[in-house]
């Protein structure tokens, strides 16, 4: 990577490691989910690992006092960045009653927390698109600038909902960023098996949007493209369709075993590619971060992980007779 890239973009040396610290986070969070998962004490993990750089990149391009976000199940990263905690993630690993994202009642990776603006979504992947082209066209109703960031995979992408909730922002201009983040797999079914066309953004063009295909690797060019994206959201030029490549690091989630369809060397290849490798590298490169800084900052993360998980773990679980609490409408 060229050196200073982050001051091009206005970015100062403290912003750029607070992008690498949310990234470590988040993947220091997710790891220990697979040792809790694999030592039995909770049931599911489903991952961020090799998408942190796109995540975080567009979180911080982002105004994350304003905008509202969509993220599907493997955004670990973004939520961290709008200002979800560690023990908040812990408690929906947990599945425990103080869970702010939905009390303990929906899988991990269902993230949701009003107060930030982070809003819920359901299993059925995609339904999020439209949610977030409604958002988009009340913040254009109520004549404020905030845009609505909405993720989902690449296998997603070919749901109904995304088509339905791009011809709708693309008709309406509205400020919506759809960020895929294609990892080159739906669960075991390879890119080349998911669609015909050669990007993922090339699907823009059918809803008179930009559509961009970009590095997810790199945290600094999916900052720069999301910022611009946000800007013409905010001058009201319409939507915007970004791609961000990346690798998937880990099997889909806990319940699946990827070396009956992902050979070695592919995984190789992936784990070259690793963001918070590359990241490191670049920070290193200009004089950011040394090895004591390093494991400051690694040291720090570790304790907020260590709390997260011993609150969690301790945490009471839902009371059953609750086990109807929003599912009704009550009389307040
Ligand atoms: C409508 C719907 N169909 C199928 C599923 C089962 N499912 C869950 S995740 C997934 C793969 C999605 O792949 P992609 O969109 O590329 O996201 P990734 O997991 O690779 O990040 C599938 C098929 C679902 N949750 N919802
Ligand atoms: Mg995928």
């Amino acid at each position: 990577m060229a050196k200073n890239r982050h001051k091009e973009l206005g970015l100062s040396d403290q912003e750029v490691l607070g992008i690498y610290e949310t990234m470590l986070l988040a993947r220091r969070i997710d790891e220990r989910m697979w040792l809790l998962n694999r030592s039995g004490k909770i049931p599911f993990v489903i991952s961020c690992q090799g998408q942190e750089a796109a995540q975080v990149g567009a979180a911080f391009a982002l105004d994350r006092e304003k905008d509202y976000v969509l993220p599907y199940y493997r955004d670990l990263g973004v939520v961290l960045a709008f200002g979800m905690t560690p023990k908040e993630i812990m408690l929906s690993g947990f599945a425990k009653a103080e869970d702010p994202n939905s009390g303990g009642r929906q899988m991990p990776g269902h993230f949701g927390k009003k107060k930030n603006r982070i809003v819920t979504g359901s299993s059925p992947v995609t339904t999020q698109v439209p949610h977030a082209v409604g958002i988009a066209l009340a913040a254009r109703m109520e004549g404020n600038d905030q845009v609505a960031f909405v993720t989902f995979g690449e296998g997603s992408s070919n749901q109904g909902d995304f088509h339905e909730g791009a011809n709708f922002a693309g008709v309406h201009r509205l400020p919506v960023i759809f960020m895929c983040e294609n990892n080159k797999y739906a669960i075991s079914v390879p890119i080349e098996k998911q669609i015909a066309c050669e990007k993922i953004s090339d699907r823009a063009v059918g809803y008179g949007m930009q559509g961009i295909t970009i590095d997810g690797n790199d945290p600094l060019i999916v900052y720069k493209t999301v910022k611009e994206a946000a800007a013409r959201c905010r001058n009201g030029e319409g939507p915007v369709l970004i791609e961000t490549v990346c690798n998937r690091l880990t099997p889909h989630s806990s319940d699946d075993d990827d070396r009956t369809y992902r050979s070695q060397d592919e995984m190789e290849k992936a784990k070259s590619q690793d963001p918070i490798i590359l990241f490191e590298s670049y920070l290193k490169e200009n004089g950011l971060l040394d090895n004591e800084l390093e494991k400051e900052i690694n040291d720090r993360i570790m304790r907020q992980v260590n709390e997260a998980t011993d609150y969690a773990e301790e945490a009471p679980y839902a009371l059953p007779e609750e086990a109807l609490k929003h599912v009704y409408h009550e009389e307040a």
